[in-house]
């Protein structure tokens, strides 16, 4: 695959950090079995009731601080150091393990929770507290607007013309530890396949719903698979 490989896509989702200790959303224990996501993952459950969306992402930005990058993490970031091709990753999710591993060229289409967002005058900044009702803004001191820089279920997804032009021109697509079940994320496979200029990959725990649409699957842990799959490509190089 690397003989004439000159431009790799990754997606990654919830699955990869999973052995860092972050939950993913759809496992059997994963977050949605716990919280219900019209609640705290929609801008509506947002404005009835703010302390509990507040509550959650702040219970998951102090574990996200405490949690560290794992072998698959390292491994990526290991491949875009080796690649001189273009390299894209973009990542589902808001955890900040890719950067931490020593990956450059991310992209969290879903946001960051290491972030917030004032709602009024959209500035953007670096929060690694808790943040409440009573957060003023840092930027125009408004309080009550203060959120979390993540994307919900009805908002749009950052970056995409970006991630839409890295997918128009890659030869290889990885998609590692994401269930396919979100959109647009969930349909990148079928329109590379539709191009058919991309070999495809799914690195995942186990078959996603959407298996049959990559052309190669390897199943197992993130923290086994991924590694291996990066020492193979980096040995065709
Ligand atoms: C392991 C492992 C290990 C475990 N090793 N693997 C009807 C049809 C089509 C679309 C829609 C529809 N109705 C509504 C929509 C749109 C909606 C959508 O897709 N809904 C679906 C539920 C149907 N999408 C949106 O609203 C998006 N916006 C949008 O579409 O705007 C319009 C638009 C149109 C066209 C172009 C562009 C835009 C926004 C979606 C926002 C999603 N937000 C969340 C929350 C973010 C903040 C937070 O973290 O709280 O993002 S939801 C949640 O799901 C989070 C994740 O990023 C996302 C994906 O989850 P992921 O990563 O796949 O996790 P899991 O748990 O599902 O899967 C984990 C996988 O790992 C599993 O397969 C395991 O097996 C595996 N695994 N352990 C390897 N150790």
């Amino acid at each position: 695959m690397t003989g004439k490989t000159r431009s790799i896509v990754i997606l990654t989702g919830a699955g990869i950090s999973a052995e860092s200790g972050l939950g993913t959303f759809r496992d059997k224990d994963g977050l949605w079995t716990k919280y219900d996501l019209s609640e705290v993952a929609t801008p509506e459950g947002f404005s009835r009731n703010p302390v509990l969306v507040h509550d959650f992402y702040n219970a998951r930005r102090k574990n996200l601080i405490e949690a560290l990058p794992n072998a698959a993490h390292a491994a990526l970031a290991r491949l875009e150091q080796s690649w001189e091709g273009d390299f894209l990753l973009v990542t589902q999710n808001v955890d900040d393990l890719h950067e931490r591993a020593g990956s450059k060229r991310v992209l969290h289409m879903h946001g960051e929770l290491r972030k917030a967002r004032c709602g009024m005058c959209e500035h953007v900044c670096a929060w690694d507290g808790d943040m409440g009702i009573a957060t003023a803004c840092p930027s125009c001191g408004i309080r009550q607007a203060m959120r979390p820089h993540v994307v919900w279920f009805g908002e749009m997804p950052l970056y995409m013309d970006e991630i839409y032009a890295a997918l128009d021109s890659c030869d290889l697509f990885l998609s590692i530890g994401t269930s396919g079940q979100v959109y647009p994320a969930a349909g990148f496979v079928a329109e590379l396949r539709r191009a058919g200029r991309a070999h495809t990959v799914e690195l995942n725990l186990e078959r996603s719903d959407g298996h049959t649409l990559f052309a190669e699957g390897r199943y197992g842990p993130a923290t086994q698979v991924v590694p291996d799959y990066v020492e193979e490509l980096l040995r065709r190089l």
